[in-house]
């Protein structure tokens, strides 16, 4: 590794004359509130290192800076040099863009063991991300222990077994798959991203994407129209036609849920799915018509519409915030509501336009379940080719509000990683990195607009440097060479 500070998200402003010299080991800290809120000044010099920061994660991400800026032994679990590292001593002024800077984990189609949590805790924090979305629940798995609703980790979190990959044929492992995160569990996850500046958004998926809570508590379910043919913890991917009944029972239930989540995690925001909620079962359900009959409502996007509303009030009424991803404007949206935009960009414009916080993730830029290379050489064949080049060139803020007033509402950005196809620790790393680490400069650099961009700067940083790091911290990402054979 050369003593080049190549940094890895670009900080705003770096002063280097070129000198660098041996780091004393010696760090200073304080805050400054004259620097904005997550702002850093870092100084590197022969007496050792100066952070000040805007608050005490500016300070952080001073340290991640100053991690990077000592050498790989920084990223090992032990230092194996034993001369004291040189480093360049520099200045470095920096300040993120967004605020939300994220990255979305799907535990549910596959379930993570806590340790592999902690640990993408652990590289987001290197890459001043600063939002772990956790995705808890889906047709496919229910990850979070409920202390009133047992059933739902107890039959909830297991299923048969699981298709394999996505394409035909249809193939099965027949081995049984589940897991979840007891409530100390995720915990602990929390108080460890904590110590870190990551705050953990969970999702609990309503009112589609429900199969394994009707699983296990079928009374969930429109018991007039019901599938009860599969009635199971989904085996395959896709949607699954079994939706929540629109019931006050319903609400009830989840009103339950969600007061054990709000114990667990302290975050501003909660998020509700809101996804792909395929409406055929309220259309055929005579009980759901009447419902809809009754509350005064149109039509079945209004009562999606009336059950997220329902549940913005709720947490508002608890100094919580609502997200949801962008199906949640379908029949209105509700007043204190955030979109999670992952269908281009339209709902997000929409939603910003009206003066709700975005944040941007469309699938066809940043989901990182999608392959990262044309041809048939990926281990996953699946999705959009979104190379480490396309990621690194992705704008959060869509064209037509770029320059307005309303361009503030996006509030940040995230890549998500479905693991429908990614099962374990070493498919996640191979998908999400190196992407990430073009998101992370995405979401914390000012880079210029997409067509402006310097990815040749970026990927010269990547090889002279940050690769390094990833391999020091034991990352099995994608090589730029491509896959293993
Ligand atoms: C769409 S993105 C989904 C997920 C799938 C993903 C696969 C979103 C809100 N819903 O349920 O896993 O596509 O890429």
């Amino acid at each position: 590794m050369t003593t080049e500070p190549n940094l890895i998200p670009r900080p705003s402003r770096i002063d280097w004359n070129g000198e660098s010299g041996p780091f004393t080991g010696d760090v200073r800290t304080r805050v400054d509130p004259s620097l904005a809120p997550e702002a850093y000044r870092l100084t590197v010099s022969s007496g050792g290192a100066e952070i000040a920061g805007g608050d005490d994660a500016g300070v952080f991400w001073g340290r991640q800076t100053l991690r990077q800026l000592r050498g790989l032994d920084a990223f090992r679990r032990a230092p194996i040099e034993r001369e004291p590292a040189t480093v360049p001593y520099v200045t470095v002024e920096d300040a993120p863009r967004f605020a939300w800077r994220g990255f979305m984990l799907d535990v549910a189609r596959h379930f993570l063991p806590k340790d592999d949590v902690l640990r993408y805790i652990d590289l987001l924090a290197a890459h001043k991300l600063n939002v772990l979305h956790l995705h808890l629940t889906d047709d496919q798995g229910w990850r979070v222990e409920i202390e009133r609703y047992p059933r739902l980790t107890e039959v909830g979190a297991w299923r048969r077994r699981t298709r394999m990959g996505w394409g035909e044929p249809l193939l099965w492992d027949e081995r049984p798959h589940g897991g979840f995160y007891t409530r100390d569990d995720l915990r602990e996850i929390v108080a460890y991203a904590a110590q870190r500046h990551v705050t953990v958004v969970p999702e609990i998926d309503l009112p589609g994407h429900s199969q394994a809570a009707i699983a296990a508590y079928p009374e969930l379910g429109n018991a007039d129209v019901l599938d009860t043919a599969s009635l199971e913890v989904m085996t395959d991917w896709g949607i699954n036609p079994n939706v929540l009944a629109p019931t006050e029972a319903v609400l009830r239930f989840y009103e339950g849920v969600l007061e054990e989540v709000l114990d667990i995690f302290p975050g501003r925001f909660v998020h509700i799915g809101g996804d792909e909620c395929r409406k055929d079962q309220w259309r055929a359900s005579p009980t759901a018509q009447a419902r809809i009959r009754e509350l005064g409502l149109k039509d079945e996007d209004e009562l999606q519409s009336w059950m997220i509303r329902h549940f913005d009030r709720w947490l508002a009424e608890r100094g919580r915030r609502l997200i949801g991803w962008d199906e949640i404007l379908e029949g209105g949206l509700a007043e204190g509501a955030a979109v999670m935009c992952w269908r281009w960009y339209r709902g997000g414009v929409a939603a910003a336009q009206a003066g709700h916080d975005v944040v941007m993730c469309p699938q066809q830029e940043v989901y990182l379940d999608h392959v990262q290379a044309p041809g048939d050489q990926e281990p996953v064949p699946f999705g959009w080719v979104h190379t480490l080049e396309d990621v690194y060139r992705f704008e959060p803020v869509p064209p037509s509000l770029a320059g307005t007033p309303h361009a503030a509402r996006v509030i940040g950005t995230q890549a998500n990683l479905w693991t429908e196809v990614a099962e374990n620790r070493a498919r996640v790393d191979y998908q999400a990195w190196p992407r990430l680490a073009a998101l992370a400069e995405v979401a914390w650099s000012r880079l210029p607009a997409p067509d402006e961009r310097d990815y040749d700067d970026f990927e010269r940083r990547m090889n002279a440097a940050h690769y390094a790091r990833l391999d020091a911290l034991g990352v099995d990402y994608r090589r730029p060479s491509g896959p293993r054979p």
